[in-house]
């Protein structure tokens, strides 16, 4: 008898022990489920309140941008944006006051330094956009706060990519706001299905940007390319720029030393000395040689940033239909000297097809003819 309650007694409390058990386990499998999916959601708060005095200082998107916020997170992010408000007036003193802003500092305060990038996770415009929500139509930005240094077009040679655009744009639009840029992202669309050309399409970003603002930097730049460091400013310098000198593609370091290929920044006058670029380089190769011999004819050295801050991403693809490597590339890199005065933005001939405002870009699709 006795021994019979000894071993009730005992398998009383084994239950209550695998009872206890199996509630930790839940509590852990939903801890960690929970962490998983609202996470991400989470990290985008962060964003929008870390930037909240823009946030409060803009004029005509912070109702938009509210309003988004509001709808697209439901009951969580209220509470946010109810702290936001909570914090405001001594932002709302700034916007009410129209005051003259000082320029922004010669290092934004906001870098972080080295980012993780990866292309695992799917992503959705919808998510980008929300992501955000400081971002006038059009794909333009500038600080509120302060004056930027330069008025900076990003234009991104475009076709049958938007995997590679929703990743582009998920990161660069916040490293571009944490480095104060006053900047607008510009797609270029080759319509139809004839050959690419990389080096045309940036030519019409060039025209048509300084159609809509006045650009005094461009940033060309391929869709498939992120950096890794925000401190790799896209910004323009008193030479001409290359942005994208340690790629994983070629084990973080420059494929050869003239490369002048992925990202790079030219002022305008940069630019403009240089004609341009060539109209005449179809499918895949060299008229990125092509753009390096210009600069170094008209006198100019490449500037680049560290190869520590200089790492970036590309995101790997298979190669385009219709971009198939140029044979005439050779010949065509070694007349450079004397095609570069008549090859160019002063011979360039396109027709705009669509322009598309959206919250992320601009994306202009045009016919630029066939080779
Ligand atoms: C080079 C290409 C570049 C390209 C880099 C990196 C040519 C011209 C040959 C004389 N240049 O070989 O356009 O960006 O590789 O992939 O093909």
């Amino acid at each position: 008898m006795q021994e019979a309650v000894l071993n009730v007694g005992f398998l009383t409390k084994a239950c209550a022990v695998v009872g206890v058990l199996s509630g930790v386990h839940t509590f852990v499998t939903l801890f960690f489920y929970l962490k998983e999916s609202v996470g991400y959601r989470y990290t985008n708060y962060w964003q929008v309140s870390s930037n909240f005095p823009d946030l409060v200082t803009l004029q005509s998107p912070r109702a938009a941008a509210l309003e988004l916020i509001r709808q697209d997170t439901k009951g969580t992010v209220q509470i946010d944006v109810d702290k936001l408000f909570s914090n405001a007036s001594e932002f709302k003193v700034n916007a009410d006051e129209s005051k003259v802003l000082e320029p922004c500092p010669e290092t934004s305060p906001l870098l972080v330094g080295p980012m993780r990038v990866n292309f695992s996770q799917p992503l959705h415009f919808d998510v980008v956009r929300e992501e955000n929500p400081l971002l006038f139509m059009g794909g333009r930005y500038k600080p509120s706060n302060c004056v930027a240094h330069q008025k900076v077009a990003i234009i991104i040679p475009f076709r049958n990519r938007d995997e590679h655009l929703k990743y582009w744009l998920h990161y660069l639009h916040p490293v571009l706001q944490r480095q104060q840029l006053d900047y607008g992202v510009y797609i270029i669309e080759q319509d139809g299905d004839v050959t690419f050309n990389r080096a045309k399409l940036l030519n019409v970003g060039y025209v048509e940007a300084l159609k809509e603002y006045d650009y005094d930097c461009f940033i060309f730049s391929d869709v498939d390319i992120v950096p890794m460091d925000d401190r790799n400013i896209y910004k323009c310098s008193s030479q001409p720029r290359h942005l994208s000198v340690s790629m994983d593609k070629f084990g973080f370091r420059l494929p050869y030393k003239y490369y002048y290929g992925g990202v790079s920044a030219m002022s305008k006058q940069q630019f403009q000395s240089i004609n341009g670029f060539p109209n005449n380089y179809w499918g895949w190769g060299g008229e990125d040689d092509d753009i390096y011999r210009r600069l170094h004819y008209r006198g100019m050295k490449i500037s680049r940033p560290s190869g520590d801050i200089g790492k970036c991403r590309m995101i790997r693809h298979m190669r385009d239909k219709k971009n198939e490597p140029n044979p005439q590339r050779f010949k065509r890199i070694s007349h450079t000297q004397m095609t570069m005065n008549t090859d160019g933005v002063n011979s360039l001939k396109y027709k705009v097809i669509d322009i598309e405002k959206d919250q992320l870009y601009t994306k202009i699709t045009v016919d630029i003819g066939k080779p």
